[in-house]
């Protein structure tokens, strides 16, 4: 496991760092890391002590006052080099996402280059941190707004994207002049540690004080002690709805911000008049891929009658030659599903689609072959379902794919808003008055809407993020840099005399 020491992970690993330095060693409290490859244990983490944690926090404080007076494009400069860093580690990173948490190894490396893109982004964002200019009705008076940081940004990701969602969130609050603490998924801590490390030579490169860039590693109780936390101004979490609801009920009570990135139910209508074996191409890799565990992995597929039985069959064609094994061999599109209880809610929801009167078309099956150890292989399914099922209402986070009829378009548009997440969403069809018609404020009610394009694999230069139960946030690209930001309207009379806005005569 060459990449491993390359990555600077080795038995136990101190969980907790404020930058170049870790803390740790002595806890007793581990969180061991299995690749869902093979079950087998790769290494531990010690969980943050809630000592640790105060140190950390004020360390970030401290480190905020400096990193806030360091000129934006300065910041950029090291997120710059951060961006640098990884593409040296980009293969050993890669290969890391994909043994701890199972995604194939050009899914892996794709999400290193998610990382790098950001980083890119940022740079160039870094001198365009702009505010506007407005007319004052006062003479002599100017009036503009401009943008500051917030202090700690608190990110807790989840498994399924355990480097790329941090460094959407890290790279562009550091350029706004943020500080951060991050924890990610217990399921991936080596991930955390691995992208800690690479920071960490930039930061000592260029001599930062510690406390920028943090790394927490724990459990929901770690997680509650940021949400409850008056000194970390803004959370970004990004997990499931139930997550969610908590996060922004305790950040909520306390008046904190959020940026919430919640479950996703994503749905491709597929018209008549669709290039059919385009949809079934990107079908097949919005629902297939990072074995149905991406939040915008195409859930429902809404297809119209005429269509329904040609597409179904080529769908099954295709999941026919998917090849399901080790993710880190380069034949395999589908690797292992987390963990057992991925597995379990996978089957649970297909006992419940058959009880509901779904049909399963193909697949669904444990794999338990000898070659494939572990007993997280599963066969991705195609089951045929009725949008308003309590179960197609569900993000099931597994490859399963819910083939639903329509006969027209407004059918499709009302099934496809018909669930309570918003995340992604596309269409697939030649079709002008479709598309436009999909696009449109009658069309998709989600945060995402493409045409003859699936519903994962985003860009990074676009806001990504949902509406509805998804949490309303927006990371990445455009102006999501906003959110961690606070913005200043400042009024400056540069006149002898003091009037007063509205035309207000106050003679004092
Ligand atoms: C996620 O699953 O949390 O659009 C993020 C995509 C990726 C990001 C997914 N760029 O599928």
């Amino acid at each position: 496991m060459d990449f491993l020491k390359k990555l600077g992970i080795e038995g136990t690993n101190p969980g907790t760092s404020t930058g170049q330095k870790f803390y740790g060693s002595g806890a007793k409290e581990k969180l061991s890391s299995y690749t869902p490859i093979d079950n087998t244990q790769i290494a531990d983490t010690t969980i943050t002590t809630r000592e640790e944690y105060d140190k950390v926090v004020e360390t970030a404080q401290k480190a905020f006052k400096e990193w806030r007076m360091v000129p934006a494009p300065k910041r950029g400069d090291i997120v710059r080099q951060i961006g640098l860093e990884l593409r040296e580690h980009k293969e050993d990173l890669g290969r890391l996402v994909t043994y701890e948490m199972g995604k194939i190894y050009q899914e892996g490396l794709g999400e290193v280059q998610e990382m790098i893109d950001i980083c890119d982004f940022a740079v160039g964002q870094s001198r365009m941190l702009y505010g506007k200019t407005m007319q004052s009705e006062r003479p002599r008076h100017r009036m503009y707004e401009q943008w500051h940081p917030l202090g700690i940004t608190g990110i807790i990701s989840a498994f399924n994207f355990p480097v790329a969602v941090y460094s959407w969130n890290a790279m562009i609050a550091a350029i706004c002049g943020n500080v951060m603490i991050w924890k990610g998924s217990e399921k991936t801590p080596l991930c955390g540690i691995a992208v800690q490390n690479i920071i960490a030579k930039v930061l000592k490169r260029n001599d930062l004080p510690e406390g920028i860039f943090n790394l927490i590693t724990g459990d929901r109780e770690v997680g509650e002690w940021m949400t409850e936390d008056e000194r970390i101004p803004l959370i970004s979490a990004t997990g499931s709805i139930r997550m969610g609801r908590e996060v922004a009920k305790t950040v909520g009570a306390r008046l904190g911000k959020t940026i919430l990135e919640l479950g996703g139910n994503n749905a491709i209508i597929v018209s008549k008049d669709a290039d059919l074996e385009m949809a079934a191409r990107a079908i097949a890799f919005g629902s297939v891929g990072t074995c149905g565990q991406r939040c915008t992995s195409t859930r429902r597929l809404i297809i119209h009658e005429e269509v329904f039985d040609q597409l179904k069959e080529r769908l099954v064609e295709i999941y026919k030659d998917v090849n399901i094994g080790n993710p880190l061999d380069e034949d395999t599109l589908v690797g292992p599903l987390i963990d057992q209880d991925a597995v379990n809610s996978m089957q649970f929801a297909l006992n419940e689609l058959k009880k509901q009167g779904g049909e399963v078309v193909y697949g669904g099956e444990k794999l338990d072959d000898n070659h494939l150890e572990g007993n997280n292989y599963v066969r991705p399914a195609i089951v045929t379902a009725k949008n308003e099922w309590d179960i197609v209402q569900e993000e099931t986070f597994a490859p399963i794919l819910y083939l639903i009829k329509y006969r027209d378009f407004d059918e499709a548009i009302a099934k496809h808003n018909g669930v309570k997440q918003g995340l992604s969403s596309s269409v697939f069809t030649l079709n002008l008055r479709e598309a436009e018609t999909f696009l449109s404020a009658r069309g998709s009610d989600c945060g995402i809407a493409n045409v003859n394009v699936g519903t994962s694999g985003a860009e990074i230069g676009g806001a990504f993020g949902g509406e509805k139960d998804t949490g309303g946030g927006r990371e990445s690209g455009s102006d999501a840099w906003k959110a961690y930001m606070r913005r200043q309207t400042n009024t400056i009379n540069w006149s002898d005399e003091l009037p007063l806005a509205q035309g207000i005569e106050f003679e004092v």
